[in-house]
């Protein structure tokens, strides 16, 4: 047995796991938990990443003797480092309103079009590409958020791959950053270092880190797959062939893995993506707002004094009225920290649907919405690949939502397997190890492991997709 630590940092929370590698399965225990969430301040909105350091370290030290430490997180953000190695400023959360002109600006320079046909990467306004051109900070390198914290473990900056894709600014065609588009849009390519391989042994732990978890100075910080849903997409416990993900947490991301992008503009207009996954294959996928919606009507309604208690709430919601009132989740107004319930209601106002009032009625119409964006992405999926879908793997925290899990099988009309709902956490480990030789290299190798390693539990579609059909009618097929 050896003992792996991954550390998998959310949108929402942040947790270290010790993953226990047993020949042919891992075994996962969390060790750590801590909430996160962007702290607004004179109107930015930054990550508080010395809280997550914190509680890195504590579940670190939890975790015992682990022989390699792996980090994940979400995509895109970056810290700044100073010419004498130590953070320049702190990192700004991809939701502050900074970004929106960077990218209106940026597309002025370069087409949208251009822009996804050399990355592959679908135009956001949170892309690094997009916060670079924004940012007013001087610095001496940018590192993506677990390229940072796997910096403050090793002293080594790296700049590891399914992480870099996401940027926007890597070039499709080499894999190497854009000199190209750095230079058409004025961006310092000197912030960036070379791409780093997923699966790159950075070294040992710093002797400070050491001294402050009890890890043995011997331990290695290793480049997993950095990029969270990059991670989730690796440890995808996939049975047969015709299967797409959808890799559900803050986000909802919703897509196939393939061998080659697909660029053209049916794409771009359809909001899908093309990064980068473990094994170097094209995560083909479509960001869809996921249960961000209902994390955000939680922390509203607790701010308004009522006691919440989300299991009871979800089983509520799943004996309400369904598709009583659906809202697109990928609409512009949702996509900020807020008051989400009255967002809510002032859509469904707008589209003349009844207007939900209670946190059980906003509840099923998000989950009901979510269901219903999840039928759009998947029906856009085959068309955009021409091939069918089968079944669904659900993964990551969204695995343990039975009601977004049944609604989707019945939404899709296809069966739905959920589950590892540490699918991140799993993926990290998963790639760690075959770094360091613990599973032999590969996908098929590693898809082994995941499957031994977690049993999805499954839901079938429970009647015809006819309503769900007239429902998806109410909003439109694509958004980007
Ligand atoms: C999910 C995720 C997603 C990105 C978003 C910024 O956590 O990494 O893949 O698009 O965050």
């Amino acid at each position: 047995m050896t003992l792996l630590a991954a550390v998998d940092l959310g949108a929402s929370s942040g947790r270290v796991m010790a993953a226990h590698v047993r020949g042919d399965r891992i075994d996962l225990t969390e060790t750590a938990r801590f909430p996160n969430r962007a702290v607004n301040v004179r109107g930015r909105l930054y990550w508080d990443v010395l809280g997550l350091w914190s509680g890195i370290l504590e579940g670190l030290r939890a975790a015992g003797d682990a022989a390699a430490i792996g980090v994940d997180s979400w995509a895109v953000d970056y810290g700044l480092i100073g010419h004498d190695g130590h953070l320049a400023a702190n990192p700004v959360c991809y939701r502050d309103n900074r970004n929106a002109a960077a990218k209106t600006k940026a597309l002025e320079q370069v087409g949208a079009a251009d822009l996804f046909a050399a990355t592959g990467i679908q135009p956001q306004p949170f892309n690094t590409i997009f916060q670079l051109a924004a940012e007013t900070a001087s610095a001496h390198r940018a590192l993506l958020i677990p390229d940072l914290i796997g910096y403050w473990l090793s002293g080594v900056p790296a700049w590891e791959a399914t992480n870099a894709s996401t940027t926007g600014l890597i070039d499709l065609a080499t894999g190497d950053w854009s000199a190209d588009l750095a230079g058409r849009l004025g961006l310092d390519l000197g912030l960036l270092g070379p791409v780093t391989p997923t699966g790159t042994v950075l070294g040992p732990v710093l002797p400070e880190v050491a001294a402050a978890t009890g890890l043995a100075l011997s331990a290695k910080v290793v480049a997993t797959a950095s990029h969270d849903t990059a991670a989730a997409v690796a440890a995808v416990p996939y049975e047969g062939d015709r299967a797409a993900y959808i890799s559900c947490g803050t986000w909802s991301l919703v897509g196939v893995e393939r061998d080659e992008p697909i660029t053209g503009v049916a794409a771009l207009e359809a909001g899908f993506t093309n990064e980068r996954g473990a094994d170097g294959s094209i995560r083909f996928l479509r960001n869809v707002a996921g249960l961000w919606l209902l994390s955000e009507s939680v922390i509203a309604w607790r701010a308004q004094g009522l006691d919440i208690e989300l299991a009871a709430l979800l089983a509520e919601a799943a004996k309400a009225e369904r598709l009583r009132s659906v809202v697109d989740p990928d609409d512009g107004r949702f996509a900020d920290p807020g008051d989400m319930p009255a967002r809510i209601r002032a859509y469904c106002a707008e589209t003349g649907q009844p207007i939900p009032e209670s946190p059980v009625e906003v509840a099923a119409c998000v989950l009901d919405s979510l269901a219903l964006a999840h039928r759009r992405a998947v029906a856009a999926l085959e068309e955009l690949t021409g091939e069918a879908v089968e079944t669904i793997h659900i993964v990551g925290g969204g695995a343990n939502n039975a009601l977004l899990c049944q609604l989707t099988a019945d939404a899709t009309g296809r069966p739905v397997l959920a589950g590892p709902d540490e699918a991140t956490a799993l993926g990290n480990a998963l790639v760690q190890a075959q770094a360091l030789g613990l599973i032999a290299p590969g996908p098929a190798a590693r898809r082994a492991v995941a499957r031994a390693s977690a049993r999805p539990r499954r839901f079938d579609p429970r009647g015809p997709e006819t309503p769900w059909g007239s429902a998806a009618a109410r909003f439109p097929t694509c958004v980007a």
